[in-house]
């Protein structure tokens, strides 16, 4: 059937399987569909454990002595009264006033959201942060929320983990139910790279709050107010909370950067509370904001914008908890940090250090640290799963307030570099990161201003052009495609707009958009897109699944048409999904509340003369066989 045709074929699970060679190869047709949940389980963990997974392929193992990673034990059966029940029962005003009143610090804990994609390249499965989420609402109540769902979290779900990125929140909402949970909206792009239909905008942030975000951290990568108003009011018509955001670039204390100063940011907070923003989020994507201009930043937005302040740093120089101190000082009234085993470098401030620096003075946060020690070192076990994806990054560095590039932005484009030879060129493409910068006028750069800046950066390494050539209007370049969108206005405008010169070369003298590019964009037509794919992919297709569609319409549909032949991988430990099993070895999958898989490998047969292996399985004690091809 479809499953072994598909599994015979040579092409599959490369690097070229995709939804075209489903369509070119029409002899997968020919089959009888429906097999179990049980055997398309095994079939994938009989296929990685013959054939290994691409994604971790050549990368480091996990160590052999990793301790199975145990979540601490609830400390009481019914979690005390947190954020959420405030928001759920009085709404986002009550819980700004409630805010307003209080003298500690509150914390957002980032690990499940910007902890792994700064550090581990977004890979982590929801598995691992499920099993930990009670753990998180019995014993850290008073945690202001739990940031674990939107930026590079969502297609990544689809894309490399082969799971729901819909499924992984609901999950977490119903695991946690005092705590508020918090996305990354990247404003007009979504969760995606491109902006999007206002009605895309608006269905996907409507779906996010039904489904269980309740505070949304909305952003503009170029910080252009205008670009962000859609998805603001979207998440105004919900009762959630909206936390309306700066994107922190340059340094106000430098005089050459005036172009980012303190009545920059201040003009743009009074926009953001004028729009509506029930919190000011200041958000430091690079972990740029040094001690001293918190301080003042700080003070200023506190005095003249008048909204409680959500500060977001990265910890890539070394100095975050110097910042975070001042911030405190100063007023902030809640910090992001990660739980201590996913903290540090290019990730977040160390949650418990910030606790620790703050106890015992008037701003203390009441986390208790046994709890967070508990849970940190549950994460630390997690960690060790995840080596194939770990960077590499031995300390913090300086050369941050050279390049500027966001925490997770960093170890993906030295990856890319590495993959493009380019590795140890490095501090080559860090100064061409900041060349690149100043020549597109000094905008911000967080998801996905910065991946423009990137691509473009790497291009003139690899093909060793300076600033000048490019310039040049006498030297033929060939520009990157995401930088002749933003040129185009593809994102938006920075303030000021770019430098005509740099448009006028990429643009080759056609004429920019500088309005607001969803004005521009019409409306999808949301049903036919849900019959459109429901007719691809044979199936009903609900608000969740559609709204991925939209977002990102081959990676989602790829996403199904592997869950048709491989069923609920989710479930699975991370260790088997990754690298397979052992002979002799068991594992349980729980595939529904209650109905749980018991899967033993008894042993691999050896390839036969049609290339075929058996590999033989105990499934809840029933001996069961699954032929898959030997591709190595
Ligand atoms: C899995 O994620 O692999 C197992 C559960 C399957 C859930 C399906 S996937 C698409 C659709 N969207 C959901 O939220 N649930 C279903
Ligand atoms: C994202 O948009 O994914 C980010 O993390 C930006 O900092
Ligand atoms: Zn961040």
């Amino acid at each position: 059937d479809f499953v072994i045709n598909l599994l015979r074929h040579p092409t599959f699970l490369t690097n070229q399987y995709t939804t075209k060679f489903i369509d070119e190869t029409p002899e997968l047709f020919d089959f009888k569909p429906r097999r179990d949940r049980g055997t398309k389980v095994l079939t994938y963990i009989a296929d990685i454990t013959v054939n290994g997974h691409p994604e971790v392929q050549g990368r480091p193992r996990p160590a052999e002595d990793l301790k199975p990673a145990r979540p601490p034990k609830p400390r009481v059966e019914q979690p005390a009264f947190g954020t959420k029940n405030l928001l759920d029962s009085k709404g986002p005003k009550a819980l700004v006033d409630w805010i307003n009143d209080q003298t500690q610090v509150l914390v957002t804990d980032t690990t499940m959201r910007d902890g792994h994609q700064s550090l581990l390249a977004t890979r982590m499965r929801s598995l691992d942060m499920i099993k930990v989420a009670p753990a998180y609402a019995a014993n850290l109540p008073q945690l202001f929320s739990v940031e674990c769902w939107g930026g590079a979290t969502f297609d990544v779900a689809y894309r490399f983990l082969q799971e729901c990125p819909w499924q992984r929140l609901r999950d977490l909402r119903a695991a946690m139910p005092n705590l508020m949970t918090q996305m990354l909206l990247r404003g007009a792009n979504g969760v995606g790279y491109t902006n999007y239909p206002d009605n895309v905008v608006q269905a996907f942030v409507k779906q996010a709050a039904e489904t269980g975000v309740d505070v949304f951290r909305v952003f503009d990568s170029l910080n252009w107010v205008e670009n962000m108003r859609v998805a603001m009011d979207a998440v105004l018509e919900t009762d959630r909370v909206l936390e309306g955001t700066i994107c922190y670039t340059g340094d106000i204390l430098d005089p050459a950067r005036a172009k980012y100063d303190l009545k920059y940011y201040v003009t743009m907070g009074k926009q953001l509370r004028d729009a509506g923003s029930h919190l000011l989020g200041l958000k430091d994507m690079a972990g740029l904001l040094k001690p001293s201009a918190a301080a003042a930043l700080i003070k200023a937005l506190k005095e003249e914008v008048g909204l409680p302040v959500h500060f977001h740093t990265h910890d890539t120089s070394g100095a975050a908890i110097a910042t975070i101190m001042e911030a405190q000082r100063a007023g902030v009234d809640i910090v992001d940090a990660a739980m201590d085993a996913l903290s540090g470098n290019t990730s977040q401030p160390t949650l418990g250090s910030v606790v620790e620096a703050l106890r015992h003075t008037k701003r203390d946060t009441g986390l208790d640290i046994g709890a967070i020690r508990e849970i940190s070192n549950y994460w630390e076990a997690v960690r060790g799963q995840y080596a194939a994806f770990e960077s590499g990054m031995q300390a913090p560095a300086s050369e941050v307030y050279l390049h500027e590039m966001p925490g997770g932005q960093f170890t993906n484009l030295k990856a890319q570099a590495r993959s493009m030879g380019l590795e140890e060129r490095w501090h080559e493409v860090a100064q061409t990161y900041a060349d690149v910068n100043a020549m597109f006028g000094d905008i911000v750069k967080v998801t996905p201003s910065s991946k423009v800046v990137g691509d473009m950066a790497l291009m003139m390494v690899s093909q060793n052009l300076t600033r000048a050539q490019v310039e040049d209007p006498d030297t033929e370049v060939s520009f990157p495609d995401s930088v002749i969108g933003m040129m185009r206005g593809d994102l938006g405008q920075p303030p000021g707009g770019f430098p005509e010169t740099i448009v006028k070369k990429v643009l080759k003298g056609e004429k920019p958009n500088t309005e607001r590019p969803g004005k521009h964009l019409p409306p999808a037509d949301l049903e036919a897109a849900r019959a459109e794919i429901a007719k691809v992919l044979g199936i009903d297709i609900d608000d969740e699944d559609l709204n991925g569609y939209l977002m990102y319409p081959k990676v989602f549909t790829d996403y199904m048409q592997r869950h048709a032949i491989y069923g609920p991988v989710r479930t699975l430990p991370t260790r088997t999904f990754f690298y397979g099993m052992e002979p002799g070895e068991e594992i349980s999958a729980e595939i529904d509340p209650g109905k749980t898989l018991e899967i033993r490998l008894q042993a691999i047969g050896d390839t036969g003369d049609d290339g075929q292996v058996k590999v033989f399985f105990e499934l809840n004690g029933q001996p069961r066989t699954i032929r898959v091809p030997d591709r190595k």
